[in-house]
């Protein structure tokens, strides 16, 4: 690769340029921090300060406790205060957080790109530009777009939405007019959600933990990876030493499949199967919670032949069959309606929606799962028996003086069941075994956060034609992508009139995120930088920055205010700040006075002042328009309107608990949206996609839409997940590639470049952690003579690959696991960066599409020596 290595180091300010070591980088950086101590070593007291404030290097958000000596960060620990609520402990990366912010090769001054021509081995030729210049460049650009077509601009973030709150970066597209706000959950875990969404018309789940039994657990890394991690590894240790038991069901075996009571090692991509015959084996037993499915869900709702549910005279009202008067009714009270049979209905059949899921699954016996996911059908069914038979079917608890249902099994999921191209069928069939025993909000089940929240989820998609985003979302081509589609964006850029976008995208914003680099393809994403004005606010000269036109430097955690994500619990909720506590390289701007102050150069300011009043929701304090805020002032408002609190209390504790009482724990969610008669009810048969499927169908043959592949929609369309769900695009056409590969997190990174240049993480702990390795079996690597160290090739339809080889017990042998976090190329690394392997650069891109969900497990690969 060909690199004008000096003309970027000038970009990238003067301790890049010294630093040979990251370890004399940092020294030298932390040196630049502090005034330089002359003469004798003075002996006037330290100057030590504790600030509390949140970590935001990834999305656990854990409360830290900061000691500052002489100004400088010197331990970041656990905010103790935080542990009723919600984090016990945090891990190294949070520990060694400061070294993301006293990082040497961090971006210090914005940078305007010189060279035209976009490419990884295209030379930008950056040149050092003050912020005036930045920002008249940039909106320069706003303001032509503005006047030709506001639609035209794209915003871009991803961990960026949490370090800012996506709030803002809301209200900055409203203001400019534009459809265009792209988070990053597609690549992420929106599957999962829109599974939620789909099932009970609101997102969020997690076990409830302080009183499980038995925890099936689809992948869901909660030591290493997961989103409630420093809550689950406290509150699942807590239950394990009451009786807990945890099988762990994964193709890998993970840090939790290695402390769990037993490891699964099912082939990669194959949950719903194994999940389907143990749904068959339970309804065969008949060990369901039948009144459960009855009062809860639509089980007992009439399907017609078409798969459309039968309606009442009103045309909405569905029905059931009521087994007192024989006949078909809208469940209202009085009636009681059957779980199964087959039955007429003016003439026409008409099948219960649980007979419909019976009928559906009469195949899927253990045995033909056993062939399908590898996992002996005698397991499987012990899985099913034991599963059921510790959910306590029809049991009931005592807690403080209420009854409540106790159902304390469950089965949960993160990436596991979701990064699939089916990954709603994937989530969706586990969501279906929780009914089944009738878990759902019950206590040591599985808890909603919010059902029926978002009632929309329940209606038929819009379908939209031609479509308004330019990542597709909620379009024809992918009508539930509710929470748009990261890696859309930049495949629509390349021909966006084939995708029938009536309008041509001419500039992207992107904010904490390194897109391409995150998304399976990489190469794919990288093409469509080249075709618009690329603004990158980041931290880091990223993969994604190389190709941008202007570089401006964002402020870390650490140095900047901002009212704080948390994650709340089945527990508790929260809110919090985070505080600015140092600012070593004297940084200007952070993402929001970026944005105000391109506002108002675009003569938007109170226009955004005001759509961030609709945003975050605020009442009684509210921004004024006229007014410049900084960002402490911001955290100010919302602390006043939120909080109701002094604002000393957040300085001070930076975080306010509530712990939940029993009443909003199991009786405010699904027990009040879903229970008895006249009520919506929990969709066990999603009849919406049905009825989306018909209507993306018809909409695309009208408009001869080619990209729209009728035979794919009505797979994935299925109001029910099917054995089809088990066999994703490689696995059906990539025959000749022997090997399933997979990709997971580690507990020493976060994410792409994010973790990279941290000298604790990458130096000191060893190589292990400085590094990935492609991961393969025991048997299969002996097979093939290879051993640990060798350099293998990894080939797949995309591309090839060489990493270095770790013979292992502990992943199928069918199987190759290449963790995420490593191999970046951006020569704005250091090069502690640029170890190890990037598998994004060879995984198929098969998105749901339904979600929009990115597939990142479903690849197939040849392996060998290189
Ligand atoms: N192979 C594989 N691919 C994966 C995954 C996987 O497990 N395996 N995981 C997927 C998942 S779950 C996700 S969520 C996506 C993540 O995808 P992205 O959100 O794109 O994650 P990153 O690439 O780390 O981008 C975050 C960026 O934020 C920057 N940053 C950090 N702090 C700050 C700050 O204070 N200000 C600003 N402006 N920038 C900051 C970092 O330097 C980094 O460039 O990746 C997905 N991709
Ligand atoms: N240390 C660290 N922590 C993180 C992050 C990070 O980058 N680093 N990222 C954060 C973010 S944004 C997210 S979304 C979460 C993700 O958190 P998780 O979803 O918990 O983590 P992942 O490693 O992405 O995937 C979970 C597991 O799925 C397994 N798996 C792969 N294929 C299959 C399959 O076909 N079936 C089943 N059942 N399992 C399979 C993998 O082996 C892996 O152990 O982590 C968060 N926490
Ligand atoms: S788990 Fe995430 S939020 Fe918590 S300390 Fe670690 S990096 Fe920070
Ligand atoms: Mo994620």
């Amino acid at each position: 690769m060909k690199l004008a290595r000096r003309g970027f180091i000038q970009g990238m300010g003067a301790l890049g340029a010294a630093a040979g070591v990251s370890l004399d980088a940092v020294a030298q950086a932390v040196k630049a921090a502090k005034p330089a101590i002359k003469g004798k070593v003075s002996r006037t007291p330290l100057e030590v300060k504790h600030i509390k404030s949140g970590c935001a290097i990834c999305p656990n958000f854990c409360g830290i406790d900061a000691t500052l000596v002489n100004g400088v960060v010197r331990t970041i620990y656990p905010d103790a205060a935080r542990a009723e609520f919600y984090n016990h402990g945090i891990c190294p990366k949070g520990a060694s957080g400061m070294f993301n912010t006293y990082d040497p090769y961090r971006l210090k001054k914005p940078l305007k790109r010189t060279n035209p021509n976009k490419g990884r081995n295209e030379d930008p030729g950056w040149v050092e530009v003050s912020w005036n210049e930045a920002f008249e460049m940039v909106a320069a650009r706003m303001n032509k777009i503005k006047a030709e077509d506001p639609r035209k601009l794209l915003w871009q973030h991803g961990q960026g939405k949490y370090l800012t709150g996506e709030n803002f970066a809301v209200a900055f597209t409203k203001a400019f007019g534009t459809p265009n706000m792209t988070h990053r959950t597609t690549t992420c875990e929106a599957a999962r959600h829109v599974a939620d969404e789909l099932t009970v018309a609101g997102a969020g789940i997690l076990p409830d933990l302080k009183h499980t039994k038995y925890l099936l657990n689809f992948g869901s890394s909660y030591f290493e990876g997961e989103q409630a991690s420093r809550w689950m590894d406290w509150e699942a240790q807590q239950s394990i030493d009451k009786g807990l038991k945890i099988v762990v069901i994964e193709p890998r075996l993970s840090q939790n499949a290695a402390k769990a009571d037993e490891w699964v090692p099912m082939r990669p991509g194959k949950d719903v199967a194994m999940l389907l015959a143990m749904a068959k084996l339970m309804i065969d037993a008949g060990t369901i919670d039948e009144p459960f499915l009855v009062e809860y869900t639509n089980s007992p709702e009439l399907v017609g032949e078409d798969g459309l549910f039968i309606k009442d005279k009103d045309g909405k009202t569905h029905l059931v069959w009521d087994r007192l008067s024989n006949s078909a009714k809208p469940y209202v009270a009085g009636v009681k309606p059957a779980l199964k049979g087959a039955y007429t209905v003016d003439g026409q059949p008409v099948r219960t929606a649980f007979q419909v899921f019976m009928d559906s699954i009469k195949d899927m016996t253990p045995a033909a799962a056993e062939e399908i996911a590898d996992v002996p059908a005698d397991t499987i069914t012990r899985l099913a028996q034991t599963f059921a038979k510790e959910a306590r079917i029809g049991e009931f608890i005592e807690l403080e003086g209420q009854k409540l249902r106790y159902r304390p099994s469950v089965l949960y999921t993160f990436r596991g069941l979701s990064a699939k191209e089916h990954g709603v069928q994937g989530w969706r069939t586990g969501l279906i075994l929780n009914m089944l025993v009738g878990n759902i909000d019950a206590v040591g089940g599985l808890r909603m956060d919010a059902p029926y929240d978002k009632p929309q989820y329940f209606d038929v998609s819009k379908c939209e034609y031609p479509p308004s985003r330019c990542d597709m979302a909620q379009s024809v081509y992918f009508p539930y992508a509710n929470h748009h589609i990261a890696q859309q964006n930049l495949i629509v850029m390349q021909d966006p009139q084939s995708w029938g976008l009536p309008y041509v995208p001419e500039m992207q914003f992107f904010y904490g995120t390194n897109r391409p680099m995150s998304v399976p393809n990489s190469g794919m994403q990288f093409d469509g930088l080249s075709k618009t004005f690329n603004v990158v606010i980041d931290i880091n000269m990223t993969e994604l920055a190389w190709y941008a036109d202007v570089v401006m430097p964002d402020k870390t955690y650490l140095e900047s205010w901002h009212w704080a994500s948390t994650r709340s619990t089945p527990e508790a909720s929260h809110v919090a700040i985070r505080q600015a506590m140092v600012n070593p390289y004297n940084l200007e701007h952070d993402a929001f006075s970026i944005m105000q102050e391109l506002m108002k150069r675009v003569g938007l300011a109170d226009k955004f002042l005001d759509e961030c009043n609709k945003a975050w929701g605020l009442k009684d304090v509210k921004f004024q328009p006229g007014k410049s805020y900084t960002q402490r002032e911001t955290v100010e408002v919302m602390w006043a309107d939120k909080a109701k609190k002094d604002f000393s209390y957040a300085l001070e504790h930076a975080f306010i608990g509530k712990k939940r009482d029993l009443k909003s724990k199991y009786l405010g969610g699904v027990e009040a949206k879903f229970k008895g008669p006249g009520k919506p009810k929990i969709k066990l048969y999603a009849d919406q996609l049905i009825e989306t499927y018909y209507k993306a169908a018809s909409i695309a043959q009208k408009n001869k839409l080619a990209r729209v592949d009728i035979a794919k929609l009505k797979v994935a369309y299925s109001p029910l997940p099917t054995r089809a769900h088990a066999f994703p695009t490689p696995h059906l056409e990539a025959m000749d590639y022997p090997f399933y590969v997979i990709t997971h997190k580690r507990m020493y990174r976060y994410q792409t470049g994010n973790t990279v240049n941290n000298v604790i993480l990458n130096k000191a702990l060893g190589k292990d952690v400085a590094t990935n390795y492609v991961q393969i079996n025991t048997a299969t690597a002996q097979k093939m003579g290879i051993k640990n160290g060798d350099t293998v090739t990894i080939e797949t339809r995309v591309g090839k690959i060489n990493g270095e080889a770790q013979v292992v017990q502990g992943v199928r042998p069918d199987t190759i696991a290449v963790s995420y976090h490593y191999g970046q190329w951006s020569p704005g690394y250091s090069p502690d960066g640029h170890q190890g392997v990037a598998l994004n650069e060879v995984l198929e891109h098969h998105p749901d599409i339904i979600s929009g969900h990115n597939s990142f497990n479903d690849t197939k690969c040849k392996l060998y020596k290189a």
